[in-house]
């Protein structure tokens, strides 16, 4: 199929994002602005960060980094998303960039996260992105639902962990913000899994929704075995899970017997190296073994993505048709945290699907 008719009817496709990073999906213009306003407003010397002398905080096309170099950019990104109206502002960009990329439902996970300097704190943290989601709903042309996960970083303790938790559950109950679940994330090579385990298990057990990074670098086959133990209700990449790259058969066979839907990220997978390149990808192994799979971003704003390029990518590299792109999409339904929704994104799909269906 030609290359322009794929990426059309990837970009006119209604699609479903259900692991995206709110700070890593922050476009080069809206982190212009916020560097900009961290020089200007917040009155920062140039000597205080670098992110006044050749900040980067995009992977631009043709080019890679290591898992580390990018945990580094979140470094940068987090000193300039530094109080409430940052966060607001980053918000409402994101959803509006998914929403003009044809997003209808977008499941966002961020990490609560507090800055003594700007009085910033969790729970304004988190009332601050509902504030921007909410702002890019009501001035979007497109429709689109949005709903929270809060983020647990493995790198913070389990302190941090169980205070992410109770938050998600008050949240929860007191809806406004639609908090749906929970996000296990993090710098898979920082952190005790041991340790953070009760938190999850707490956030099952309370009801949320889990969703879990896993196995996204080798070698990590105890850790996954206990990640799984909960079980998670989605995966998070699961790289390394498969024996011929270094998986076990029983953690393999768990996945596979609990059917627990994968959200895939290639392009994040390829830039940070742990995949060597789009055909190499475990996508092709999940979708010839009709396991539950999710076409995902990630961090669209570091990897220089959109989700319509990821369908685009993933049809060409492993020659999908039209109706194989559409019931991706289609699929993703079933994997939506917020089941109260899948009637109403059944229907859209179906209806949208219909008007964006090519001649
Ligand atoms: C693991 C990742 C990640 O929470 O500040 N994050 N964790 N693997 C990845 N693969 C590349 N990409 C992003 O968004 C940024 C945070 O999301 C997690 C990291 O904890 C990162 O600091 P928020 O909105």
């Amino acid at each position: 199929m030609a290359e322009q008719y794929v990426k059309d009817v990837c970009k006119r496709l209604p699609k479903l994002e259900l692991h995206a990073h709110l700070n890593g999906s922050i476009s080069s213009s809206t982190m212009r602005k916020l560097v900009e306003r961290y020089r200007q407003t917040l009155k920062q010397s140039s000597s205080d960060f670098s992110v006044t002398h050749g900040w980067t905080t995009t992977i631009h096309k043709g080019n890679k980094r290591t898992l580390k170099e990018c945990f580094a950019m979140f470094k940068i990104i987090h000193t300039v998303v530094c109080d409430e109206e940052a966060v607001t502002m980053v918000a409402r960009d994101v959803v509006c960039d998914f929403a003009a990329d044809g997003i209808i439902y977008l499941e966002l996970r961020s990490t609560p996260r507090c800055n003594p300097s700007t009085g910033m704190t969790k729970i304004s943290y988190i009332e601050a992105v509902w504030k921007g989601v909410e702002q890019a709903v009501a001035e979007s042309n497109f429709s689109i639902d949005v709903r929270l996960l809060l983020s647990i970083d493995r790198s913070r303790g389990a302190a941090d962990a169980l205070d992410t938790v109770e938050l998600a559950k008050e949240y929860r109950k007191s809806s406004p913000t639609n908090v749906v679940g929970i996000d296990f994330s993090g710098n898979p090579e920082v952190g005790n899994v041991r340790e953070l385990l009760p938190a999850l298990k707490y956030a099952k057990e309370s009801g949320l929704k889990v969703s879990i990074h896993l196995a996204e670098v080798p070698d990590v086959n105890n850790e996954t075995s206990l990640l799984l133990s909960l079980p998670p209700d989605r995966i998070g990449h699961g790289t390394f899970l498969l024996p011929s790259n270094g998986g076990t058969i029983e953690n393999m066979e768990l996945v596979t017997n609990y059917k627990i839907p994968i959200e895939l990220c290639l392009t994040s997978n390829v830039k940070c190296h742990t995949v060597p390149s789009y055909d190499q990808h475990q996508f092709g192994f999940w979708i010839n073994r009709a396991h539950p799979i999710v076409i995902c971003t990630d961090d669209k704003g570091i990897f220089s993505t959109t989700l319509s390029e990821e369908y685009q990518v993933t049809a060409q590299t492993f020659g999908l048709s039209i109706s194989d792109i559409r019931e991706l999409s289609k699929q993703a339904v079933d994997y939506v945290f917020d089941e109260d929704l899948k009637t109403k994104l059944r229907e859209k799909l179906e209806s949208d699907g219909i008007k964006s269906r090519p001649h």
